[in-house]
């Protein structure tokens, strides 16, 4: 008996089961069919799933059901982003190991993942914290140093002087820990490095080719990558020092008759060189690293610049000399951490020159300006024209002012070298994945005082994390494990100690992807047969949020896995869609705290809606919609969501209701019609298994049958369209848009219904079945079930939209009168010759062109043209 009501507690579980007994989603590798690799960005195992990862899953979900369903052997699996901080922070807190706080939480959200019904490969289940995952990343980063992908080199970091910890820079704020508060000093360690930077070119014209990325994505990767054709120019020193040049990094080497001064960066040789013997400028270099020389901070911080009174000489004119600051805009890192200043030209180098009085040339004036009267005052001028009070290059668009000053400047020695050549920048920097943190992977290096670096030997590998550390001091735990650190070197067999950092975590999001693909070998990263087979994965869905770092370091190690031999390809992501985030309402107590909507009662008053606090009947403010988040309490736990309404009601309020890129309004009158719709559904299908239940297969069908079936397919080819482009909201509408003209054709249909009418419902009933089961996968299977399907619709192949019932019934053809288009006729596509020359001959613009002359004959080619010839 099929009960009233769809009752989602009692299904899911069920289907679950079945899902899992018959193994439905295993993905085999051996698998002659085509491959389909769909992959959503996994999870950080913070402790329970939210909104974003329900809306993340459901969509890839959907992708994999109807993959599947089409023919594809889909690969879709899942994991953990296991390492981090997070989980130290839990460790102090609860005098615990961050190893069982992360592994409790993984047990929880694999839990919450699997009552969402995702059709996940789980024998594919990877942790980057277990020793099975890391021991290849080690082995890995083995062989990118033997390939010299990986070096070491000073760096500066920010250190916590109480928490005695580096910081990332997230964790900086306002120049102060953010958990001890104390000022955040610059040190220098030496630290492990990878060389993107070897592959700056290729990381970014490979972007032309990711055809299936968001344009803002490339976009946003491109200006990361910053690449900048200029100039390296030399400046000689006036007078006697200890530096003879200072050569400086231009993109504008057109407006060095512009030219009024010279900056280098508070950590320019030079800047140390002077600051020996002056006091002063010691003191403006220690301020200027004070406030740190990260991007963020100089962008907003006061240009400021120290006068060293160094002259050097213009490289056109030997009289001409121009005086050299110590400036706080400069960097280090870019260039050559020095520049020459055009202020008529570059907005910052205005700024510089008014405050210290240094005055500014024109050099180029717009191509419609009067170069008299051009001028600049508060805004540098940074577009097109020709150069003007250039002598030489007076004339010339800014663009061959270029290529001559590089030309002149090419061929004359100074220093040992050419004055000038032409240099490409990347703003991309190495990438430092050295962290002084216990819960990561450790890198696989060995200090010996006599050998110096050693690799660990491969046998010894993984080099695993010591269970035995505890983080009631401050600083990383390894620092102090004194059996762990303590070892013999390889080498030379004298006593020796481990490194103690370990690797950045996104080093670990850097290959997860190409580990699911064969999780079980265990000589070897990745088995090469099969990793190129799966890779590239077809579609990746995750957040904006990861459009630069993760992505961009994942095509690296990409490059850096195929130049050490495990992967054969450059590009792991074909196509990438991004999410958009999930909002919600904010509310506020009259006493101004933020609420939750859960402790929140709502009236509505007309069109007003009105909230109350459920503990004290108080008035409570609704506030602006926002991102869920835990600071504004607007967050619902999908946990409550599943048990009062089911997965299935989630996933599809999640899909319906706004196009995935874009946020989507959780609301809870939103999520309740998405219930109905469920009961709306089980009903439909029922009635639809009722009547047809026991028809024959039929050949030929009515004009009352055709109905139907135009109904089904021409969902079924939007649908598919919609699919195509992951447009879920879209689909969705085509089935609330088929659920009602079902409805509609049953209540009009004959009592007793013809065999044709029956056999035409249960193909449309099937249709709609699989149409919703990606979307609602539980509900697809009862409803499967109750037609009568075969098997499961999660193993049913995706239906065959024919698209000759969708052709549309009219057609609009042109209409001329001895060659003159004069009009157009709508009429049905399938009438006939008589009919429509009664049609044309009735049109009132043909009578006029006719002024009453009988038409001698009407020739109509079909589908095309009609013609009247009087
Ligand atoms: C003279 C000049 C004249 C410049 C002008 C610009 C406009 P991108 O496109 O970002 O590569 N620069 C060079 N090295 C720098 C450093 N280490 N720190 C700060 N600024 C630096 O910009 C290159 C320009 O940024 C260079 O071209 C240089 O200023 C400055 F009308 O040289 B320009
Ligand atoms: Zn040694």
């Amino acid at each position: 008996m099929r009960p009233d009501r769809y009752n989602p507690h009692e299904s899911e579980p069920k289907w679950q089961k079945e899902w899992s007994d018959r193994n439905t989603f295993l993905t085999r590798n051996d698998d002659a069919r085509p491959k389909y690799y769909v992959l959503e960005m996994f999870p950080y195992p913070s402790g329970r799933i939210h909104m974003g990862h329900v809306r993340n899953y459901a969509m890839g979900d959907v992708v994999a059901r109807v993959m599947r369903a089409r023919g594809y052997n889909v690969l879709h699996p899942m994991g953990w982003d296991a390492f981090g901080m997070p989980a130290e922070n839990a460790a102090r807190l609860n005098r615990s190991h961050p190893g069982e706080w992360t592994y409790a939480n993984i047990a929880t959200m694999r839990k919450q993942l699997q009552s969402m019904g995702l059709s996940i490969d789980w024998s594919r289940e990877i942790a980057t914290c277990d020793p099975s995952y890391y021991r290849h990343q080690q082995a890995m980063f083995l062989d990118m140093l033997d390939k010299g992908l990986i070096y070491r080199k000073n760096a500066k970091v920010n250190w916590d002087p109480v928490d005695q910890t580096v910081l990332a820079n997230e964790q900086v704020i306002d120049g102060r820990g953010w958990r001890s508060g104390a000022l955040v000093e610059q040190r220098e360690l030496t630290q492990w490095f990878f060389k993107i930077t070897d592959f700056a070119e290729d990381l970014l014209t490979s972007l032309d080719g990711l055809d299936r990325w968001p344009e803002k994505v490339r976009l946003m990767q491109k200006n990361w990558i910053g690449r900048s054709e200029g100039a390296l120019v030399k400046f000689d020193v006036a007078g006697e020092h200890a530096f003879k040049t200072i050569e400086v990094f231009t993109t504008r080497p057109d407006t060095l008759f512009g030219a009024r001064f010279i900056a280098v960066s508070p950590d320019h040789p030079l800047a140390a060189e002077l600051a020996r013997d002056n006091a002063e400028l010691q003191a403006f270099i220690e301020e200027c690293r004070r406030v740190g020389t990260s991007n963020a901070a100089l962008e907003t911080a006061e240009k400021k610049g120290f006068d060293t009174g160094v002259r050097v000489r213009h490289p056109f004119d030997a009289e001409w000399t121009l005086p050299v600051y110590v400036a706080n805009f400069v960097l280090m890192e870019y260039g050559t951490g020095a520049i020459f200043g055009c202020p008529a030209h570059d907005q910052r180098d205005l700024d510089f020159s008014r405050k210290y009085g240094l005055g500014w040339t024109v050099v180029v004036c717009p191509e419609d300006v009067d170069p008299g009267t051009f001028s600049v005052e508060d805004t540098a001028y940074d577009g097109d024209g020709r150069l003007i009070n250039s002598r030489f290059l007076d004339g010339m668009t800014p663009a061959q002012a270029f290529q001559e000053v590089v030309r002149r400047l090419e061929g004359e020695q100074t220093d040992g070298g050419p004055r000038a050549r032409r240099q490409i920048n990347y703003k991309l920097r190495d990438w430092g994945i050295s962290r002084q943190r216990y819960w990561g992977c450790p890198i696989p290096i060995i200090h010996c005082e006599s050998c110096g670096i050693v690799p660990a030997p491969r046998e010894t590998l993984p080099i695993e994390l010591p269970p035995d550390v505890t983080f009631d001091q401050p600083g990383n735990p390894l620092d102090r494990h004194e059996t762990w650190r303590n070892t013999t070197c390889p080498k030379c067999g004298k006593p020796a100690l481990r490194e103690t950092d370990t690797m950045d975590t996104f080093v670990d999001s850097s290959w997860y992807f190409a580990r699911f693909t064969d999780p079980w070998t265990v000589t070897a990263p990745t088995d090469t047969a099969v990793v190129d087979r799966w890779l590239p994965v077809d579609q990746y869905i995750g957040g904006i949020e990861h459009a630069i770092l993760h992505l961009l370091y994942a095509r690296f190690f990409t490059r850096a896995m195929r130049a050490t031999g495990h992967v054969g390809l450059s590009e792991p992501f074909a196509g990438l869609f991004t999410q958009g985030m999930v909002v919600h309402e904010t509310y506020k107590s009259a006493d101004g705290t933020w609420m939750s909507p859960s402790e929140i009662r709502f009236e509505a008053d007309g069109s007003a809606r009105r909230a109350f606090a459920l503990s004290d009947g108080r008035p409570v403010d609704i506030g602006s919609i926002e991102k869920m988040s835990k600071s504004k309490r607007n967050t619902v736990d999908p946990d409550d969501i599943i048990a009062t309404y089911g997965a299935d009601t989630a996933r599809w309020f999640m899909l319906s209701d706004s196009p995935p890129d874009r946020d989507v309004i959780w609301t809870e009158d939103g999520v309740q019609a998405a219930g109905k719709f469920v009961q709306r559904l089980w009903r439909l299908v029922g009635e639809i298994a009722d009547l047809s239940a026991g028809a024959p297969d039929v050949a030929q069908f009515g004009e009352q049958a055709n109905r139907v079936r135009k109904a089904a397919h021409a969902a079924l080819a939007k649908a598919e369209d919609d699919l195509a482009r992951l447009r879920f909201n879209r689909c969705v509408a085509q089935i609330y848009d088929l659920a009602n003209q079902l409805n509609a054709l049953l209540s009009g249909i004959d009592v007793p219904a013809e065999d044709d009418v029956r056999a035409a419902f249960r193909e449309a009933g099937k249709i709609l079945v699989q149409l919703f089961a990606p979307m609602m996968p539980h509900l697809g299977e009862a409803c499967w079930a109750e037609l009568g399907g075969e098997k499961l619709v999660a193993e049913t192949p995706w239906p065959v939209a024919d698209r000759s019932l969708i052709v549309e019934d009219m057609v609009t053809l042109p209409v001329q009168v001895n060659g003159k288009k004069r009009a157009e006729l709508t009429i049905a596509r399938d009438a006939g010759q008589k009919d429509i020359e009664a049609a044309v001959m009735a049109l009132e613009a043909v009578q006029r062109a006719c002024e009453d002359r009988t038409p001698k004959k009407v020739i109509v080619v079909p589908q095309r043209i009609i013609n009247v010839v009087v």
